[in-house]
């Protein structure tokens, strides 16, 4: 299989400055016919990417080609020899169908939908299918009236026209430039919500979400979240919607999460559907920030587009960061931050430790679509976020007023955009730049020393970044360190430091820059606590042997709630590390009691916030320790978290009762993010509860279970009874599944709360009974993901010794392949921990992934994942 190379990047021979796409949609067949403006800016001839098309007749200025005047490969149509500047009419004809890639122009529950976004355009038409061809489109989708009422397209609804033989013809046409990966296609019988919203210049936009007949009553909190983020982007970055219409539609087998084609979102619809009886608070929350992240992307990725795909964190980077922020805004900073650093820790840390990492601007790959990593997105965020850091808020703003000054309307480069915001905050960003072009997550190790007789206080600093795969050292990165100084009462020290810069938001950083520098801080009575690494202010490891005391005293005064949280994280952390020693010698477990007790008061502190108190009593995830351990040992994590969490809740069994009966049943169908937070709290409190194995307990589940008023209620006891051997858990997963087995988005958290429990052994067995359920769809990406990638990231029964998943799990990465390979390729990162299996189970494990990468027909998507794990 070949690889492309960034380095080859050339710009495009020819531009496209118009294109008019006729669409004739049968049920057997559609015939595109694609009539473009192409103008030569190189010499040469023509190449137009084409896959798995039927071409009926090629054309120019209305001449029809001969079989000898082009050449079909499987990738291209070539035509040696054409004119300067000319009319390029092509006909296909696809069979959406059959399509079962879920990219191009596909069906979905009667429903036709595109997903041109990497290259499924190349599967409609041949066309100059790159990002940095922007053309004008007009379209016209003509298609039986019945059957297909709604015709959808980007831009501006021109007309419909009624053909009179039972079928209709819309015409559609989008008045800004794009290119053609965000082109979108709809057709079918959908019910509508309308809504509208009146920008800062008191412009009117109509705004409609989309969604099969009878759910669109659950589509209101998706146009409630469509409208603040309309809102949210006017008032902190000063971009105001341009067009008349704004569209979602909710579609029911989509490969990823949502794509934020001009105008015309399509969504997966687990992104749209929610109600408080079908969805939880993470899922109210998940759509209000997904909603929010297509709509931003109307600037960051559709005004401004990429050059090529390997700067495609060009727009995801930058537009994970807006949706952060967004959130943030809407629910609250600090927890926020605690959840986004949460995931990038357990998905992106592990990536970049794994065989597939990559930098964020990538040299090479095989597949454009393996691209939309948790590194281009999270990581790409953080090297955002580390820009507003250094150069402040307000020179954030104006970095971002410089780069659409300058690039509205441009395919264009990380680069463009990191000059942009440097620029006009007379900044250096050449070392920081660095960020995009070295992979690995680098370590930083803080010394300390305090010289009492000097009254000074020094802090060194020192980095270094693990190789990666092609990139053995790296040069040092420009690497942000938020901080601040405690003094014994916890009041944050003035300092006195040269080194030290204040942003425009006041906020102290150590920039490191150098392999190794030394921070003086002066004139101090006595030694301070450092706090360091607040907001988590930039992707790294810290390594930092600070002592227990400093730990606890700054996990309960450190004005940065982050780092609060953070502190009680590096301790269970700590005590966990012991703990699995103790677990891989067959010894006893013991449970720290200064930690008990931490917790303890903890909970018992009224004046924490809920959602935060919620976040403090969260114990280091699987996926973390994973990563913190040389040797993946499922068995003794699974020994070690189980016995804290059970020490934890035998001491407070009474503390966790009372916060249960304080807050379950309070407004029950509330979605203040306030409430959220109490939920969170009571819910995680039920689950310590649920871990004593306490039948008491588990008539409390069974019972929240019954009387649930909204899913987070339910979903929570399911879950738990799903993970206990209660003579409650048949009923209520029999019972769950009855109730929801007609709503496929619903279904899925059913297959999920099976795929993921820990303490039951026989999940393998689950799983594979599951598969043949008759809710079961291999061809839906939703139950792949919530059964068998859920399964596949639970790393305890994935990895459990006394099974072999990896064969289960390798036939189904067979099966969908050939059907899907986006999806497949998805699924291939469970394999990602292969190194740091003992011995018998990395036999297991490579003996799998050597049989999949013989299979010659294996996509390259799911063989460039797969491969790097041999090497
Ligand atoms: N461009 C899309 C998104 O990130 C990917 N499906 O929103
Ligand atoms: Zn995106």
């Amino acid at each position: 299989q070949e690889k492309i190379y960034l380095k080859d990047y050339k710009s495009p021979a020819f531009t496209v400055d118009s294109v008019n796409l006729d669409f004739n949609l049968n049920e057997d067949f559609c015939r595109v016919v694609a009539k473009s403006q192409v103008r030569r800016v190189h010499p040469g001839e023509m190449r137009l990417n084409g896959e798995e098309l039927k071409l009926i007749s090629i054309k120019i200025n209305g001449q029809q080609l001969n079989a000898d005047q082009y050449q079909i490969t499987e990738e291209e149509l070539i035509v040696p020899s054409v004119p300067d500047s000319f009319t390029l009419e092509i006909e296909t004809e696809l069979q959406p169908q059959n399509n079962t890639s879920l990219e191009g122009l596909y069906k979905s529950n009667g429903i036709f939908c595109t997903q041109c976004e990497a290259q499924g355009f190349r599967k409609i038409t041949y066309f100059f299918d790159r990002p940095d061809v922007m053309t004008s489109y007009s379209v016209t989708i003509e298609a039986d009236k019945a059957k297909y009422p709604v015709l959808l397209s980007n831009g501006d609804r021109i007309k419909i026209e009624d053909l009179g033989n039972g079928r209709h013809k819309a015409f559609w046409q989008d008045p800004h430039k794009k290119p053609c990966y965000l082109f979108a296609l709809v057709a079918g019988d959908l019910g509508v919500i309308r809504d509208t919203f009146t920008t800062m210049n008191g412009r009117k936009v109509n705004l409609e979400v989309y969604a099969a007949h009878g759910k669109q009553e659950r589509c209101w909190h998706a146009m409630d979240s469509l409208k603040k983020s309309m809102k949210w982007d006017e008032e902190v970055f000063g971009l105001e919607y341009d067009l008349n219409d704004y569209m979602i539609v909710a579609i029911d087998d989509f490969n990823a999460g949502a794509m934020e084609n001009k105008g015309l979102n399509i969504f997966n619809s687990r992104l749209v559907l929610a109600d408080s009886n079908s969805a939880t608070d993470v899922d109210f929350h998940s759509i209000e920030s997904v909603v929010a992240h297509e709509y931003f992307h109307n600037y960051t990725g559709n005004r401004v587009t990429l050059r090529d795909w390997f700067q495609l964190s060009l727009k995801e980077g930058l537009t994970v960061f807006r949706d952060q922020e967004f959130s943030a805004d809407m629910t609250d900073r600090g927890v926020q931050r605690i959840e986004d650093v949460d995931a990038l820790r357990a998905g992106q840390f592990a990536e970049d430790a794994g065989p597939n990492a990559h930098p964020v601007r990538p040299e090479s790959c095989m597949a454009v679509d393996n691209f939309f990593t948790m590194t281009i997105y999270e990581k790409g965020s953080e090297v955002i976020r580390m820009m507003q850091t250094i150069v402040g808020r307000k020179g954030f703003r104006k970095g971002m007023d410089e780069y659409f000054k300058r690039h509205d309307g441009q395919a264009v480069t990380t680069e463009d955009f990191a000059a942009a915001i440097s620029n006009p905050n007379n900044k250096d960003f050449t070392q920081f730049r660095r960020w995009y072009n070295q992979s690995g997550t680098p370590v930083v190790s803080v010394q300390e020393n305090f010289d009492a007789a000097k009254g000074e206080f020094h802090v060194t600093l020192e980095q270094s970044c693990p190789p990666t795969p092609g990139q053995p050292t790296k040069e040092p990165f420009h690497i942000p360190l938020m901080m601040g100084l405690l003094d014994k009462s916890g009041k944050e020290l003035s300092l006195s430091c040269d080194k030290i810069t204040v942003n425009t938001d006041g906020k102290n950083l150590m920039e490191l820059k150098e392999q190794k520098e030394t921070f003086v801080f002066k004139g101090l009575k006595e030694r301070p606590v450092l706090s360091v690494l607040r907001e988590f202010s930039a992707p790294v490891n810290l390594r930092w042997e600070a002592s227990e005391n400093d730990l606890y005293f700054l996990m309960q005064n450190d004005t940065d709630s982050f780092n609060r949280r953070e502190m009680a994280q590096k301790l269970g952390l700590r005590l966990f590390k012991k703990m699995i020693q103790q677990a891989r010698a067959k010894e006893t477990l013991k449970v720290d009691d200064r930690f008990i007790t931490t917790m303890t008061a903890i909970l018992a502190d009224e004046s924490m916030d809920p959602a935060f108190k919620a976040k403090m009593l969260q114990l280091p995830s699987y996926a973390v320790l994973a990563q913190e351990e040389a040797v993946l040992d499922a068995e003794a994590f699974y020994q070690a978290r189980t016995t804290l969490r059970k020490a934890i809740a035998a001491a407070n069994r009474a503390q966790l009762l009372n916060i249960y009966r304080k807050y379950h049943g309070v407004e029950p169908k509330s979605r203040e993010p306030k409430v959220f937070g109490h939920r969170a709290l009571k819910n995680q409190a039920l689950a310590y509860l649920a871990d004593l194995h306490d039948p008491e307990i588990m008539e409390i589940v069974n019972k929240q279970y019954w009387d649930a008023q909204n899913m987070t209620d339910r979903m929570t006891a399911m879950s738990i009874l799903a993970d206990s051997d209660s003579a409650h858990r048949e009923k209520a997963l029999q019972n769950f599944y009855e109730e929801w087995k007609n709503d496929s988005v619903v279904i899925n958290k059913w297959f999920t709360a099976q795929a993921t429990t820990t303490s039951r052994k026989q999940v393998l067995e689950d799983v594979k009974a599951l598969t043949k359920h008759p809710a079961f769809n291999i061809t839906n990406p939703n139950n792949v993901y919530s059964l068998l990638r859920a399964f596949g990231a639970n790393l305890v029964r994935f990895n459990d010794p006394n099974t072999n998943a990896y064969e289960f799990y390798a036939d189904k990465i067979l099966e969908i392949d050939p059907k899907n390979p986006q999806v497949a390729a998805r699924l291939c990162a469970a394999f990602n921990f292969v190194s740091k299996l003992e011995p018998a189970m990395k036999e297991k494990a490579l003996t799998q992934i050597k049989r999949m990468v013989a299979v010659e027909s294996l996509s390259k998507n799911s063989r460039e994942l797969l491969q790097s794990a041999l090497t």
